[in-house]
């Protein structure tokens, strides 16, 4: 597959990194639980367009949201995560002729689009959470390798686009198709590095929540998220969530590239699929699929000092899709559990705002559990499921102040 209308040269990122203003990040914007060496290393750096992130790698360029942006269920733009494989990212002035194609073994006809073109399909919009895999990562014990992500590597945001399924429709899907492959127009520095593509089953591909999207929250996506249009499928992890979107692919057979078959995947049956990705499978291990049920204590911030007369807890949950059921807080180490309130419901993908009001606590040392419980039945757990990539982290939220 090539890039459609992209030059490939791209900005080869390096050099321009000591241009960026980095400065030490505080205490409050890491995670309390990540392991000693990653929090004093940590650095907060303003990508050009996005206020100050977490970086912790500049080439390829990750940096995450801190923890005070999500007091908004909506993640702001400037705010919004930041994750590539590979260094070369192609800027504003190289897309300027940038168009999609479309073709592939199982696709009618090949087919060039713009993005006026694009716009001519019916618009649709939908609030989803994209977040990756490796989210919180660096919480893992024992430690897995790996961008050793905190809390921070996901965001809620508002997609506008057209339906994949009325593009593939414009190139027509021949009876024999079994995955969609996508890719962006992101490359590797070196040629043998495997440029990063991804494939969705065809039912997936087909479902109608899943977008080609150029708006988030209300204006075009930002170039460090996916500029001129980029793959939404909410429920999925971020890995799907194709940037720069360039070229699709209709497949009369599975996809068979590295970040499919060597990358993103988990132990089969260790993690709920509701639309399973068989074409995938192998012997051990599937493609990681849905978000697992999960939740966020975004205040008090931990070490904070609450009034002894009460204080409140607030709060994200969120999940692959079902939608959350339920926010369960405990004060004494999970023997008792009490409801929280949740909050504004901005649909069954999207973060679900929830508070809970400490009345009165003892002074002193006060731990805050919560857990979220999804529509399908499904309960954070009190203990990490281990798997080999450190993915899927979703052990229930926990944070300790002290009142006085
Ligand atoms: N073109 C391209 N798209 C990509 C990636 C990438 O490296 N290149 N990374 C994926 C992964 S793993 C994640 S988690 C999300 C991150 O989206 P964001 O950078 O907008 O936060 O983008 C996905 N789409
Ligand atoms: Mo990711």
């Amino acid at each position: 597959m090539r890039a459609g209308g992209v030059n490939r040269r791209g900005v080869l990122l390096g050099a321009g990194a000591s241009a960026l203003l980095a400065r030490a990040a505080s205490a409050t914007e890491l995670d309390p639980r990540l392991p000693a060496g990653t929090r004093e290393e940590a650095v907060m750096e303003a990508l050009p367009g996005k206020q100050d992130l977490i970086k912790l790698t500049w080439r390829p360029p990750n940096y995450e949201t801190p923890l005070a942006a999500f007091a908004d269920p909506i993640t702001p733009n400037d705010r919004f995560f930041v994750r590539y494989h590979l260094a070369v990212i192609p800027d504003e002035a190289e897309l300027a002729n940038w168009s999609l194609s479309i073709g592939g073994a199982a696709a009618a006809s090949e087919k060039t689009l713009t993005l006026a073109d694009l716009k001519q399909l019916p618009h649709h919009e939908i609030t989803a959470v994209c977040q990756c895999s490796g989210n919180r990562r660096g919480l893992f014990e024992p430690h897995v390798p790996g961008v050793q992500w905190g809390v921070g590597a996901m965001g809620n945001a508002v997609w506008r686009g057209a339906r994949l399924r009325d593009v593939l429709a414009l190139a027509g899907v021949k009876p024999d198709a079994v995955e969609i492959a996508f890719r962006g127009a992101d490359g590797p520095v070196l040629d043998a590095t495997p440029p990063f593509r991804k494939s969705l089953p065809l039912t997936r591909a087909m479902d109608e929540n899943v977008l080609l999207a150029w708006d988030m929250n209300g204006e075009k996506i930002p170039i460090w998220n996916g500029y001129p249009l980029r793959l939404i499928v909410p429920g999925w992890t971020g890995t799907y969530w194709m940037k720069h979107l360039a070229r699709i692919e209709v497949l009369d057979k599975p996809f068979d590239g590295f970040w499919m078959q060597k990358a993103y995947r988990v132990p089969r049956n260790m993690f709920p699929s509701a639309v399973p990705f068989t074409t995938q499978d192998n012997d051990k291990t599937s493609p990681i699929t849905e978000i697992v049920v999960n939740s966020l204590i975004t205040a008090p911030e931990a070490g904070a000092t609450m009034p002894a007369g009460g204080f409140e807890v607030r709060g994200i949950a969120w999940d692959g899709g079902s939608g959350i059921a339920r926010v369960e807080i405990s004060l004494d180490s999970g023997a008792t559990w009490a409801l929280a309130t949740l909050g504004r419901d901005l649909g069954r993908f999207a973060f679900r705002p929830w508070s809970f009001t400490v009345a009165k606590p003892a002074s002193g040392a006060v731990t805050v559990l919560a857990r979220a419980t999804n529509n399908a039945g499904r309960t954070q757990p009190d203990k990490l499921v281990r798997n080999p990539a450190g993915y899927h982290h979703n052990i229930y939220a926990t944070v300790t102040v002290t009142a006085a």
